[in-house]
């Protein structure tokens, strides 16, 4: 996993960020969605994807993302416009620590398939054949 850390077009008049499919990201962005008006409280995730791809973007706010390989887990702090949290296929991740208005921006490789989703961490283990 790793962050990507973005080119930006800074001026007087403010910051402008573009990200080109398979040049800015390592994959053709096929959907986009975007998380927000999410309660402090709250937290998200806690499932793994079989294919996916996604690259995910604090536009504002912050938030914590936990990933866990069925081995490993690693927390990232995502609080900057400027960097993407790239996630593989077959992590497990969770959000959490929400900032008052987190706004989260995702880009994904795939359309929306339930089917792609594992939200019980057993089968996730099960799944990578641990
Ligand atoms: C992920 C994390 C970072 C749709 O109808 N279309 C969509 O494209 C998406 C992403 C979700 N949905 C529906 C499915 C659920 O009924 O929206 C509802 C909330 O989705 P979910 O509970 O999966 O939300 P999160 O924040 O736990 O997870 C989402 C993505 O689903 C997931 O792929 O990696 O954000």
């Amino acid at each position: 996993m790793s962050l990507i850390e973005f080119n930006i077009n800074k001026s007087d008049s403010g910051s402008l960020i573009a990200i080109n499919e398979k040049l800015d990201i390592p994959f053709n962005i096929k959907r986009v969605y975007y998380i927000f008006d999410v309660d402090t409280e709250s937290r998200r995730g806690f499932h793994a994807h079989k294919k996916l791809k996604q690259v995910i973007i604090a536009l504002g706010g912050s938030c914590k993302v936990m990933l866990d390989n069925g081995y490993t887990k690693e927390e990232y702090l995502l609080n900057n416009p400027q960097k993407g949290l790239l996630i593989e296929k077959t992590m497990w991740r969770e959000m959490y620590d929400f900032s008052k208005n987190c706004v989260l921006l995702v880009l994904v490789n795939e359309l929306y398939d339930e089917a792609d989703y594992i939200r019980d961490y057993e089968q996730f283990k099960s799944f990578l054949g641990i």
